[in-house]
């Protein structure tokens, strides 16, 4: 009895090999996605100047979300990012045997990085005021760290980290499905209709996380080379999916609906300065 951590965790990291790695298949399926994520980076890049400068936020959001991802599957693809970790639940099945396993740390990074950038284009959306935008990206943040600390755990404490993430992502879940969802609506219909299909688009895909970390990092179950094929089909869906579909559904709704339309130079009157206490801007004087 007492307190046990320190056996119980004792070495975490192996040197560095890994029993239960990806092969060739898996480097594929991770090339694959890194074109998609790159080309779709591209796309959104080329239709942000269909947009006036002051209506690109959700534009410069999104492509930042695919920019980033890009550069993670890259990582991913080179069979780089990764720690060999002791697994908990060491399985005869040949695909998945051995005492260490290949986790992608890079992948959480990657995640750290992007779904408080999707959250963010959800809830600006609703228009939520930024205290909320800002608590349930933390909570997002609660979820990522706690899923990656897990990740690297050996022991049966990954569970136990797990368990706060899944606490974190009710709380994530929560503010989406309910309180976006009230002030989108508020909003007018034409704003409800898009934060309804991203809305639900993503809280659907975004419950398959948890159990793609359970039969992988967690439970040792799938292959690295089928988590490749899993985590890599939600991230598809996730991010350039959704960002084709967040996109159009805000072809025609200008970012001052949401309070979002930024001042922009060609506004200015021309030569205007801006040197009032108030920050008010002065024309100049006319020529007579
Ligand atoms: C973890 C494990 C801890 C418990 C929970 C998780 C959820 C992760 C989610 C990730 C979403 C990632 C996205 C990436 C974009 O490409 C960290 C797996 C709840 C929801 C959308």
């Amino acid at each position: 009895m007492g307190n046990s951590a320190i056996e119980v965790n004792g070495d975490t990291v192996d040197s560095y090999t890994a029993d239960v790695k990806i092969t060739t298949h898996g480097s594929d399926a991770y090339w694959a996605i890194t074109a998609v994520m790159a080309f779709t980076t591209i796309l959104f890049i080329a239709h942000s100047f269909t947009k006036p400068r002051t209506d690109r936020i959700f534009h410069y959001i999104t492509i930042s979300i695919t920019l980033v991802a890009s550069i993670a599957y890259f990582t991913m693809a080179s069979n780089l990012g990764w720690a060999s970790i002791f697994i908990e639940f060491q399985r005869d099945d040949p695909l998945v045997s051995g005492t260490t396993r290949e986790i992608f740390y890079v992948r959480y990074i990657d995640w750290v990085i992007t779904t408080p950038l999707l959250l963010l284009d959800i809830l600006l959306t609703a228009g939520l005021p930024w205290p909320t935008i800002l608590f349930t990206i933390l909570l997002d943040e609660v979820m990522i760290i706690t899923g990656l600390v897990g990740a690297l755990v050996k022991s049966s404490y990954k569970w136990g980290f797990f368990t706060f993430g899944c606490v974190a992502f009710f709380g994530v879940a929560w503010s989406v499905a309910w309180t976006g969802r009230k002030h989108a609506n508020a909003l007018g219909s034409d704003i409800g209709r898009v934060y309804l299909m991203t809305s639900v688009w993503t809280l659907f895909l975004w419950l398959l996380y948890p159990i793609a970390w359970g039969v992988s990092e967690g439970g040792n179950v799938i292959s690295p080379d089928s988590e490749a094929a899993f985590y890599g089909t939600l991230d598809v869906l996730a991010k350039p999916i959704f960002g084709i579909i967040l996109l159009w559904g805000h072809r025609n709704i200008p970012a001052s609906r949401l309070g979002l339309a930024l001042r922009d130079y060609a506004d200015l009157p021309r030569g205007a300065t801006v040197n009032k206490p108030d920050n008010s801007v002065v024309a100049p004087p006319q020529e007579a």
